[in-house]
């Protein structure tokens, strides 16, 4: 029954860049290598070493959806972008510890955000956003972007902007400073249910061997 679900090769959703680089060690300590590098190859789909894995190239916040609905068996996926989608469809057994960051509010430097007016928040994590600043009875007006959120505010497009922030370095290059912290951010594994039980034994020898690559810390 080639092309069935459980017949044909289980598929890894990956992002090119930061996701892909820090991810690769870790499913070659698993023995599974990818046949191509993403970064000089068009294709989207690029096999393994191993016949039943293969890699799926798609956008970081378009992990989860290829997940959820089994366009893809497993993925790996940034807890923010992973947060925003809301985690439907997928269980999310191993953190990877890997490209770390902080998700948070910034703004410009003495920004009271405890003054009662009504902020301006451009954010590509508009729920996350939402959540944070209802959590603290706090009104403000989302404004979704796409990226490159830290120029909103100096053009006046917002006050506020919630986005990841890693060595803070793009911040400052933009006089804007961390105001408050959402939450701490690692990548994540993550696998759709349906799979996770139909193919149970292969996932789970895979999912053994990127637990053990882990470094925490
Ligand atoms: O490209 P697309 O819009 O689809 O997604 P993306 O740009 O979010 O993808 P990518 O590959 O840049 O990020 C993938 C994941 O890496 C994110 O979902 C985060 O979980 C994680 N990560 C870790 C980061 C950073 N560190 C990070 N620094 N994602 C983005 N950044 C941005 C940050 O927002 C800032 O604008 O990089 C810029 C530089 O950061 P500083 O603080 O070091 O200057
Ligand atoms: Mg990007």
């Amino acid at each position: 029954m080639s092309g069935s679900a459980d017949s044909r090769p289980l598929r890894v959703a990956l992002s090119k860049g930061r996701i892909f680089n820090e991810t690769l060690p870790l499913f070659e300590a698993a023995g599974i290598m990818p046949s191509e590098d993403p970064e000089k190859s068009r294709k989207l789909i690029i096999p393994s070493n191993e016949s039943d894995v293969e890699f799926l190239i798609v956008r970081a916040s378009d992990v989860p959806t290829y997940v959820q609905h089994a366009g893809a068996d497993l993925g790996v996926v940034g807890k923010d972008v992973l947060m925003e989608h809301g985690g439907e469809g997928v269980v999310e057994p191993i953190d990877l510890h890997i490209a770390k960051c902080k998700l948070m509010v910034a703004g410009f430097p003495g920004t009271d955000l405890e003054s009662r007016r009504r902020f301006r928040v451009a954010t590509k994590f508009t729920d996350c956003a939402r959540r944070h600043f209802a959590a603290r009875g706090r009104q403000v007006e989302i404004i979704k972007l796409y990226g490159s959120m830290e120029l909103a505010p100096l053009v006046g497009l917002s006050d506020l902007i919630v986005d990841v922030v890693d060595t803070g370095s793009t911040l400052k290059a933009n006089g804007l400073v961390p105001l408050e912290h959402i939450s701490d951010v690692s990548s994540r594994l993550i696998v759709n249910r349906a799979s996770m039980k139909v193919r149970h034994a292969r996932i789970h020898e895979i999912l053994e061997r990127l637990a053990g690559a882990v470094t925490p810390a």
